[in-house]
């Protein structure tokens, strides 16, 4: 058989409101691999041309009053779990410029969908803490309401939040809605089939969608040389035809403007984006783990250093946009909800565990019934029922 193939056109398959593809160069959504850093090591500010800074002094303290109760919520969380209040925590430890930076880059009315790990974002978004740790005491099985604080329920399977996430962003683009959704996930996210078939579907609709991967060098205990040969995450953007962005995600400023930017093109109709935050996970995976099996003191050492609380504090003191009143009226805020969490989740009655069977399906299927009188046997039996 000889003859070349004919040129295809898929005008008549594309779904309402997708362009065709381009012929533009890939090499305009590259990342530089150098991640965007605005604060340095020792906290100076540098300009970097194309993520300018909007924020007012108001603002600067916000991130860091945010950063200091992320850090301090996440410190009674583990207190908690050491307690036998919480069944599990995964601590932020670290991660909190990431977190606050790029929440706090949202609108009211946009959407974030989280991972287990997303104590900081979740308090920009308004979600009492306390909401975060009764689903890690299994109080019931999630306890904020999404709708209120525009913040999805914790997804614990790995990258099941991207495809929600995008999903979303689908929907809002259908309905004409003036709303950006961020999803938050891993690196190790990176390598699933959830998580792929999340960014393919958002580039394709073009949908309003950020995609912030939080790259803390772990997976549990496998480090990233081990979870991709990408050169870096913000590259695989680049097969799904949306731009990567890298930024040091320990340093506020730099995630803040990197993700500004991709939620503000999002927002003017620009598509998907995925930003790289480059940071750190300086506590273990959860309270489950230890670390010490597979990193060495000298790698935790050296990111200590990069701090992102006392690198930022520096900044806001040399600048004297932080003074000591400030700092105090800070620290004892974050003591009083340290305090509150304690009240609100120490020893809080658990919900019926038969209501894990609701809420899930309008039309149970067979094999439900059957569960559901297996679990409630094993209670029965338990409360003394039958014993
Ligand atoms: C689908 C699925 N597979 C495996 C797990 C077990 N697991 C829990 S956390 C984790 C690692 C996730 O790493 P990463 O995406 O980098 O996020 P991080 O925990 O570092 O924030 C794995 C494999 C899970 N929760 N869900
Ligand atoms: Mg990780």
């Amino acid at each position: 058989m000889t003859g070349s193939y004919p040129a295809m056109s898929d005008d008549a398959v594309r779904p309402q409101g997708v362009s065709p593809n381009t012929s533009d160069d890939p090499a305009e959504l590259l990342p530089p691999l150098e991640p965007v850093q605005l604060l340095d090591d020792d906290g100076a500010l540098h300009d970097v041309s194309g993520f300018p800074l909007d924020l007012k002094d108001a603002d600067h303290r916000e991130l860091y009053r945010y950063m200091v109760l992320s850090r301090r919520a996440d410190k009674q969380s583990i207190n908690l779990q050491r307690q036998g209040q919480l069944g599990v925590y995964a601590s932020l430890l670290g991660q909190e410029a990431a977190q606050v930076g790029s929440a706090y880059a949202l609108d009211a009315q946009d959407w974030a969908f989280p991972s287990y790990r997303e104590m900081g974002a979740a308090l920009v978004r308004g979600v009492p803490p306390e909401a975060i740790l009764h689903t890690f005491r299994g109080t019931w099985l999630g306890d904020h309401d999404p709708h209120e604080h525009r913040f999805g329920l914790l997804s614990i399977p790995i990258g099941t939040q991207a495809l929600h996430a995008a999903g979303f962003a689908m929907g809002a683009k259908f309905d004409g809605a003036d709303l950006v959704v961020a999803s938050y996930f891993g690196d190790g996210a990176t390598s699933e089939g959830d998580a792929h078939e999340a960014l393919n579907f958002a580039a394709v609709f073009e949908a309003p969608c950020v995609f912030l991967v939080q790259n803390n060098q772990y997976a549990i205990s496998v480090p990233l040389s081990q979870q991709t040969k990408a050169p870096t995450i913000a590259h695989k953007a680049v097969g799904y035809g949306m731009p990567g962005y890298r930024c040091d995600g320990n340093d506020v400023l730099a995630t803040y403007a990197v993700m500004r930017r991709a939620v503000d093109r999002a927002r003017q109709g620009e598509g998907p984006a995925l930003v790289e935050a480059v940071t750190y996970r300086m506590e273990a995976h959860t309270t489950a783990d230890d670390p010490t099996r597979y990193r060495s003191d000298d790698e935790l050492a050296e990111w200590q250093r990069r701090d992102p609380i006392a690198r930022y504090q520096s900044f806001l003191e040399r600048e004297g946009i932080l003074d000591a009143a400030t700092r105090e009226e800070i620290d004892a805020e974050a003591d009083a909800l340290a305090h509150r969490l304690r009240e609100n989740v120490y020893d809080a009655p658990h919900g019926d565990p038969r209501e894990l069977f609701e809420h899930v399906y309008v039309h149970p299927p067979g094999t439900y019934a059957e569960q559901r009188a297996l679990l409630d046997r094993e209670l029965t039996s338990r409360e003394g029922g039958d014993a």
